[in-house]
């Protein structure tokens, strides 16, 4: 069994530098190490954005858009960073290796979504988030595009994309097959959407009354169909976890979040199933943290996040 550990170190879809230093920090961390030695697996590396000059990049749409003020920022930055990803999860990883993808804004999940689901078209996709991610071009308040990944892979407003994202396959992802845990800041345009579209979406108030037993229980359910080998994709944004439980290095906190035991605890279920072939983490920033302490304490639970999704146990 191999991991391909597909590094994203993007940060232009929201505003914090440092993001990018996500996948440095897990690797620091002894990521790879636990994956090999404590799990078993095989890892290998793959560095989709290697030979962009992203800060350059970054620089250069900066200061065009000071001009231009467009409604979605740095789209083509953000379209080719992701264009990028999207081929190297499609041709690098083969159908039996785990794809792990390390942000990076939650952003990149436009790509490594997409190439997954380019090996694995029935899959579901778990979006374990604060936010739901779910902005259109035409939606979008801040105009960060890491507030809109799950809008491109689900084919919203396409006619308004601009050009750059039409890499992006039509037929994707349909909205019966996500469901989302976590949800607690979800903008008035994305609620809507939510509801038309009659999207699978648990927020903290479905597991406060149904408990994360449950809640994981019916998003599984749901995304699966019925199919008891549906293949699973999960993305994870950090900030689904509560700030004051661990994750304070992330750059959109939310309070009441999800407790540490709630927030591994989904990893290890859905990871029983067999099925889960994909994870994302996301928005782990460590250039966030006030000392020490708490940038560690992001970091390792980004690492614990997938090791539970990879299999560990506590028995
Ligand atoms: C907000 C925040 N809904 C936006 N989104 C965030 O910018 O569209 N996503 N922080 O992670
Ligand atoms: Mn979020
Ligand atoms: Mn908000
Ligand atoms: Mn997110």
């Amino acid at each position: 069994r191999t991991v391909k550990i597909v590094l994203a170190p993007f940060n232009g879809g929201q505003p914090h530098g440092g993001v990018d230093l996500g996948p440095d920090y897990m690797l620091k961390h002894g990521l790879r190490y636990q994956i090999e030695d404590k799990l078993k697996w095989k890892t290998e590396v793959l560095k989709p954005l290697e030979g962009l000059n992203l800060e350059n990049l970054k620089k250069e749409a900066d200061l065009k858009e000071k001009i231009t003020k467009p409604t979605i920022k740095r789209a083509d930055l953000v379209a080719l960073a992701n264009k990028k990803i999207y081929e190297s999860c499609r041709d690098g990883i083969n159908k039996g290796e785990f794809q792990l993808t390390i942000g990076g804004d939650h952003s990149i999940a436009i790509g490594s979504v997409a190439g997954l689901l380019s090996r694995h078209p029935n899959a579901g996709l778990i979006w374990i988030d604060a936010h739901a991610d779910i902005n259109t071009v035409n939606t979008t308040e801040t105009g960060n595009l890491h507030g809109c990944p799950v809008s491109f892979l689900a084919n919203m407003d396409r006619k308004d994309w601009p050009e750059s994202f039409k890499w992006i396959p039509e037929n994707l992802l349909a909205t019966d097959k996500i469901a989302y845990i976590g949800l607690r800041d979800v903008d008035e345009a994305e609620k809507k959407i939510l509801k038309d579209n009659n999207i699978k979406a648990f927020s903290m108030y479905h597991i406060d009354r149904f408990g994360i037993n449950s809640v994981v229980e019916q998003a599984i359910a749901h995304i699966s169909k019925g199919d008891k080998d549906c293949p699973i994709m999960v993305s994870y944004d950090v900030d689904a976890i509560d700030p004051e439980a661990s994750v304070k290095c992330t750059g959109t906190k939310v309070d009441f979040g999800l407790n540490n035991r709630e927030a591994l605890f989904l990893c290890e279920r859905i990871c029983e199933t067999g099925n889960v072939v994909a994870l994302d983490v996301v928005e782990v920033n460590p250039t966030l943290g006030a000392d020490e302490k708490e940038i560690l304490k992001t970091v390792a639970i980004g690492c614990s996040i997938v090791r539970c999704s990879l299999g560990e146990t506590l028995l």
